[in-house]
């Protein structure tokens, strides 16, 4: 739509290109469902191009087929061709070694001149997690130190499963490492996190009925008590290894799509389409310059609101309401005390505009912590029969399900430690790196979310 459509010369539009990435089996997976999910296999229009790579060749044939990619748009790279199972250090260092092969394909791809990228990827496993610092420093140092032109770079991260100590770990090394790098221009400018477990319980919720369905028949078990799949993801059913990988699949199944509702969402707005307004002017970029570095979105979708102007602040405090609580991709809970929101409200013209915005405002009031900056975008309809959106973008909540990861990661590291080198050869061993930085990167979460935290609890 958007390409030969004269609209698109002009250099704003231009410049708002980017080039999603999908590293690692759920990275692959995302974009790939994406793919296959829209009608013509396009991604949205501000999307110039997209490349999904894996050290693991059977992931990577698997992905091509289920989700019918082009092999030029796949990548095996790294010695193993097996995974890194987990060890992050090693997924570091593939894409570092990798780095001419990567860039060639990129380049074959179109990617020179966009002026960004999403990188979509797991942050408990070794390849997404460990590989995605790494590449985000080529593409910065690439294009920001070599051409002398800024470029930002998103990371849709998915946080583990609950009862996975090892991927709690890589999580919260791979954040921690985004951010430090960061101050150095050479990290993600916004980490956006979705969860796993809560994603699975909205999904619960909302589709109830269809989900029990699709989990009884992709399982090919009874599940009588779906509250208790959410609390014990996943070895409720079935707690042989083989079950539980088939468990997971199947969850993941189910989270995806949700996963790029987000996404779409937030490209939107930048998306051209002659029967909209947007103001003001809002692209990828924008998000980056106004939030935290650390956003976990809240998308309410189809909101039903009704035209009663005396009723109206009521209804959009509600929306709000429902939206922070229900509708978030990790739980922030009751008072998420975010530092910074932006959010895009979009439907038709009577209802998507800016004189609500004081009300949101107010209605987000209790969210945010004092001082927190408000930025609104507004997508306005003509036609009028759009359903009417409500994306939020939280900067910095309170995520109280991350105590439970810095929880499962202390406890691993505390395990794995001793006097003995015997005994810290661990980390080494299944991590590749050295329990010193583990240690760093697990206080580092305690600062930052130190909400939670009594003070002075670091570790040694
Ligand atoms: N939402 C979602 N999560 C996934 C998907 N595939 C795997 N995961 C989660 O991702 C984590 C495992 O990471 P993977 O992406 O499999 O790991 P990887 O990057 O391929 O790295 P290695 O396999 O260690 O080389 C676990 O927390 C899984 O539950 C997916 O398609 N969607
Ligand atoms: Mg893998």
């Amino acid at each position: 739509m958007l390409r030969g459509n004269p609209v698109e010369v002009d250099d704003t539009t231009k410049a708002a290109e980017v080039f999603a990435i999908g590293i690692g089996e759920c990275g692959s997976n995302i974009v790939g469902s994406y793919l296959k999910r829209s009608h013509d296999k396009r991604l949205p229009s501000r999307v110039r191009g997209y490349l999904l790579i894996n050290t693991d060749r059977a992931d990577l044939t698997k992905v091509r087929q289920k989700y019918e990619i082009p092999k030029e748009h796949t990548l095996l790279y790294g010695a193993s061709e097996i995974g890194v199972g987990g060890r992050f250090m090693d997924g570091y260092n593939a894409i570092m070694e990798s780095k001419d092969i990567i860039f060639d394909q990129l380049s074959n791809l179109g990617f020179e001149g966009v002026s960004g990228f999403c990188i979509f990827t797991s942050l408990g496993g070794g390849t997404g997690c460990g590989g995605t610092p790494a590449l985000i420093d080529l593409l910065k140092q690439r294009f920001q130190e070599e051409e002398g032109r800024r470029i930002f770079v998103y990371v849709i991260g998915v946080l583990p499963f609950e009862g996975q100590s090892s991927e709690a770990l890589n999580s919260i090394w791979a954040v921690s490492k985004l951010l430090r790098a960061q101050l150095q221009e050479r990290g993600a400018d916004l980490t956006i996190l979705l969860s796993n477990r809560t994603m699975l319980k909205r999904i619960l919720q909302w589709r109830r009925s269809d989900s029990v369905d699709y989990l009884q028949q992709e399982l090919n078990v009874d599940i009588a008590d779906i509250d208790s799949i959410q609390k014990n993801v996943p070895s409720t059913i079935d707690e042989t290894a083989d079950g539980e990988s088939r468990t997971e699949q199947a969850f993941v199944e189910l989270v995806n799509p949700l996963a790029l509702d987000v996404v779409e969402a937030m490209l939107s707005p930048g998306v051209w389409e002659s029967h909209k307004d947007v103001f003001p002017t809002t692209d990828l970029a924008d998000y980056a310059r106004k939030l935290d570095p650390v956003v976990v979105p809240a998308l309410y979708a189809d909101v039903g609101l009704i035209q009663d102007q005396a009723s109206m602040p009521k209804q959009l405090r509600q929306m709000i309401d429902y939206a922070v609580r229900e509708c978030s991709y990790a739980d922030v809970g009751e008072e998420p005390n975010a530092e910074s929101v932006y959010y895009v409200m979009s439907g038709p013209r009577s209802v998507a505009k800016a004189e609500y915005g004081m009300h949101l405002k107010e209605a987000l009031d209790k969210f945010i912590a004092p001082g927190a900056a408000i930025t609104p975008c507004y997508v306005q309809y003509h036609a009028g029969e759009e359903s009417t959106d409500l994306l939020l973008l939280l900067g910095l909540p309170k995520i109280p399900e991350l105590v439970q990861i810095i929880n499962e990661a202390t406890q691993l590291v505390n395990l794995h430690s001793g006097a003995s080198p015997l005994k810290q050869g661990w980390f080494m061993r299944s991590k590749g790196t050295s329990r010193k930085e583990l240690v760093d990167a697990i206080n580092d979460f305690r600062e930052l979310f130190s909400y939670y935290m009594t003070p002075g609890e670091t570790m040694e």
